[in-house]
Parts: C-alpha cells; structure tokens; sequence
C-alpha cells in the first residue's frame, strides 16, 4: 500500500463528532498499552502521527486519521487499565457500542494483543462480540520483536488456537518496531474491506 497522505480527522467521544461517514473504515483496538497507535503508525510509514507511550491510557477519545483518499483508521482508547475508576470503563464500552453498531461504512476491527501474553478475557469478549453482532475483524499479535524465532512460533500457536475456538480466522504477527507483518496485514485488510462491499476507491478519484 502506497501512502501518499495521512492526516488527522477529528477526534471523539460521542457519535455526533464523529467525521461524516465517506470512506471504509479500519477500527484499531485493543488492551491499554498494546501498541495500537504504534501500529497504525507502522502501518502508515509515519513515525509521529498518532501520539504513543510508555504509560498505559495515553488515548482517550476516538481518533480518526484519514489515509490517502481511500480509507479512515480510527484510534481507540485501550481497556482492561486497572487503574481506570468504574465510571470510566461504562463510559469506554459505551463509546465502542455506539461506534460499532453505528458506523455503516466500517469495514474490519483490528483486534490487537501482545504475542508475549495469553488473550485476557477482554480481549475474548470483544472478539465474541464481534462475532456476534457480525463484525468482521483480523488479529494482529504485536511487539513480536521482543520475541526470539522459537519462542514467537509458540506463542503463535497458542493465540491461534486461544483465539481460534471462536473464529476461522487468522492471527497475523507484527512488529512496529520492524515492521514485520505490515504487508501481510495490509493485505488482510484490503481483503476485508472487499468481502464486505466497501472496496477502496482508486487514489485521486475523488
Ligand atoms: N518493541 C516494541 N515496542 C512497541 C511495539 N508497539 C508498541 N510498542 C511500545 O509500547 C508502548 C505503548 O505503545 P502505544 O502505541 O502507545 O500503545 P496503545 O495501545 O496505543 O496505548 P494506549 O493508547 O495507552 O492504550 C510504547 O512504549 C511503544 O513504543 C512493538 O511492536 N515493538
Ligand atoms: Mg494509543
């Protein structure tokens, strides 16, 4: 995937400042601290587009990045941060509900975990959530550069079959650091985009 502009939208916490529905869409979810705003930065070639941390809950709101003039990533919030008051985490479910069930021209979530854990149960939640809504989703098992060769086989088998009890879908590896994985991914994403009916346009014909 060639890109030629990233820029950001809009952010958000409720549907009505959500940008108008135009292009698919890409989801990016996952635990607090994953690594899913590293990722879409990996994804996109840029280094600082999407703010990152070290420090677990750095994004709050909805971030919408448009890509080209061909698609919308939109950045989530993490969850499963211990140290997140009740309140907040009604207020986190709630925000991912309303976009899920709203956004029509959302074409595929990108469920991300860290290769080095085992799935929580948030994490088998939401993908059996998904699931059950009919929301199509990829896998991406991040920070793989943190593993040697042998031990990222391993944990690949057991995301696979953690995950897979559920799903016929596959678990993709990914590095941000290296960017290993970025074009299977984006290849997976394409293909979701397109069994779902919302093919991306051709660049400049909008
Ligand atoms: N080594 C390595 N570090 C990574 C990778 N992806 C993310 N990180 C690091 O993990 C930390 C969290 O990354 P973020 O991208 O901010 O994670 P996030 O999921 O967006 O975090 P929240 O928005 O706080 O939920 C940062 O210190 C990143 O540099 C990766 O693939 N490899
Ligand atoms: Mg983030």
């Amino acid at each position: 995937m060639k890109i030629t502009d990233a820029r950001f939208l809009a952010s958000a916490v409720s549907p009505r400042q959500y940008p108008p529905e135009s292009l698919p869409e890409f989801a990016f979810m996952g635990r607090s601290n994953v690594g899913k705003s590293s990722l879409i930065n990996s994804l996109l070639n840029r280094k600082k587009l999407v703010k990152t941390s070290a420090t677990p809950g750095k994004t709050q709101t909805l971030n919408f990045f448009q890509v080209n003039d061909q698609m919308i990533f939109t950045d989530f919030p993490g969850y499963g941060f211990a140290k997140v008051p009740l309140e907040v985490k009604k207020h986190w479910r709630k925000m991912v509900e309303d976009y899920l069930l709203k956004r029509g021209t959302l074409a595929c979530v990108v469920v991300i975990v860290d290769i080095r854990r085992e799935p929580t149960g948030l994490d088998l939640e939401l993908q059996g959530w998904l699931e059950a809504n009919g929301i199509d989703h990829v896998i991406v098992a991040t920070k793989a550069d943190k593993l040697s060769q042998s031990e990222r086989s391993r944990q690949m088998r057991l995301l696979q079959s953690a995950f897979m009890e559920r799903d016929r879908g596959d678990v993709l590896p990914y590095s941000s650091k290296t960017n290993v994985g970025r074009k299977e991914l984006w290849r997976a994403l394409l293909n979701k985009a397109e069994g779902r009916g919302l093919p991306l346009p051709e660049t400049g014909s909008r």
